[in-house]
């Protein structure tokens, strides 16, 4: 699971340490902890500190820290990473300590927190607390409160936690490029009373978003609008981990927004309410019940579910374009033209192209010819067939008596009997229908039906 990286062996690195920060000596730099795996790592409980019941990460892990003296230690390495979106594509991504988006950092209200931040890009950066009250010179805004991290230098930054919540770290150096190359992590700050909104099960991810052309691996790094891969954790369905979830347990989802735009988050079959953002707590008094909770650009919002009903369901961004992988941006609306062949022939003249069917694009489990390292833009099994979703889409997977730490994908829900939508005989007469209304001619309306309408 976790490999150790001795970063300490290069001298520059420790002489760079040294001269920026008096408190602390270079030697004592702690270790940074590197993850090789794209899938969710078990929750990491304390060892040491003020208990709480820690979140886990889509897809991601928490980063381990140490205790010195009074201060909780990070170490955060920017660098070049190899980030699997989902079986089939892979994406050359910049990101934190092996894996973009970075680690989850953790702690707890009032904490004194040191995190070391060593750049290995090859070029400037620095790490800004998003939605963190804390010195001025420790907010991260490169030539504006600190001068830019070079390459090869480490930079510390030391502040208290004065506030519980849900917050996110980036640059604000080269921010463009650096957010669009996948440089985003989330913290979360759990309250010193563990029993404040108090929950069972907590989970964190950050959404993002990605142009990459098909068969390419890299971003491109000045689109503002065009995007098509739309990720949450740096993952597209069926990439995303499930929310393995107990029946009964009181459920979080911190999700966070580095994309550039607004994503409707929903989840079936509950009702549940906005329990923070990253200003903070919102009241319960000041709560109200919702199926979908909008995700503005650059926030936080969480909300908290009592998963009481068993099943699968659907957990996904409400804009449907954003619950597909890659798609050709142009394509024209052939629903009701009959073009025979048509999409068999633009697949041979061009191959990232695809042309919709004249009934709609669903394909039954037909998938298109793609290049390389590119994904269909709808996929993914379920036990009844394709699913036909890509991107931002996953599922909370509500079962009886799992494990407290049991965040395993339980496999296919076992539905009751009498429970699951069926078919049945077509009836053999037609329903009765609304007839056409007349036309303007004043002329009286042919009597008609649906089969033979005339306009
Ligand atoms: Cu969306």
């Amino acid at each position: 699971m976790l490999s150790r990286r001795n970063f300490l062996g290069t001298a520059t690195v420790l002489a760079g340490a040294s001269a920026i920060s008096g408190r602390v000596q270079a030697a004592n730099i702690p270790e940074a902890p590197t993850m090789d795996k794209a899938t969710m790592q078990p929750p990491l409980r304390p060892a040491s500190g003020p208990d709480y019941n820690p979140v886990v990460t889509l897809n991601g892990w928490t980063l381990p820290w140490r205790m010195n003296g009074d201060w909780k230690e990070f170490h955060l390495v920017a660098e070049p990473v190899e980030r699997e979106f989902a079986d089939g594509m892979k994406a050359h991504l910049w990101g934190y300590n092996g894996q973009s988006p970075g680690p989850t950092i953790e702690a707890v209200e009032g904490d004194k927190i040191r995190v070391f931040v060593t750049n290995k890009l090859p070029e400037h950066t620095t790490v800004h607390w998003h939605g963190m009250i804390l010195p001025s010179g420790m907010d991260g805004v490169g030539g504006l409160t600190q001068p830019h991290i070079k390459p090869g230098k480490t930079f510390v930054y030391e502040f208290v936690l004065k506030h519980s919540g849900t917050f996110m770290y980036h640059p604000h150096s080269d921010e463009m490029v650096q957010m669009a190359m996948g440089m985003m992590g989330m913290i979360v700050v759990h309250p010193r009373d563990p029993s404040f909104r108090a929950v069972d099960r907590d989970f964190v991810f950050v959404m993002s978003s990605y142009l990459i052309d098909p068969g390419t691996y890299l971003p491109k790094v000045n689109e503002m609008t065009n995007f098509n891969m739309w990720a949450w954790n740096a993952r597209v369905f069926p990439g995303i981990d499930p929310l393995a979830v107990r029946l009964g347990d009181r459920v979080r989802a911190r999700v966070g927004n580095l994309t550039m735009t607004n994503h409707p988050i929903h989840l079936h079959g509950h009702t549940f309410k906005v329990s923070c953002t990253d200003g903070g707590w919102v009241p319960e008094t000041a709560q109200w019940p919702e199926v979908t909770m909008d995700v503005p650009v650059g926030a936080v919002r969480a909300f908290d579910v009592v998963a009481d009903n068993p099943g699968d369901w659907a957990f996904h961004c409400h804009k449907s374009h954003h619950t597909m992988n890659a798609m050709g941006h142009d394509i024209t609306n052939l629903i009701g033209v009959s073009k025979k062949d048509l999409a068999k022939a633009v697949g041979k003249l061009a191959p990232d192209a695809m042309v919709m069917g004249q009934t709609g694009m669903a394909m039954g489990g037909m998938e298109m010819p793609a290049p390389d390292n590119t994904l269909p833009m709808m996929t993914g099994t379920g036990p009844f067939g394709p699913i036909e979703m890509g991107g931002m889409f996953t599922v909370m997977k509500i079962r009886e008596g799992l494990a407290r730490d049991d965040y395993r994908d339980p496999g296919p829900y076992k539905h009751p009997a009498g429970t699951v939508a069926y078919e049945i005989e077509a009836p053999a007469a037609e329903p009765p229908r609304q007839p056409p209304p007349a036309s303007n001619g004043n002329k009286a309306a042919k009597p008609t039906n649906m089969k033979g309408m005339k306009m």
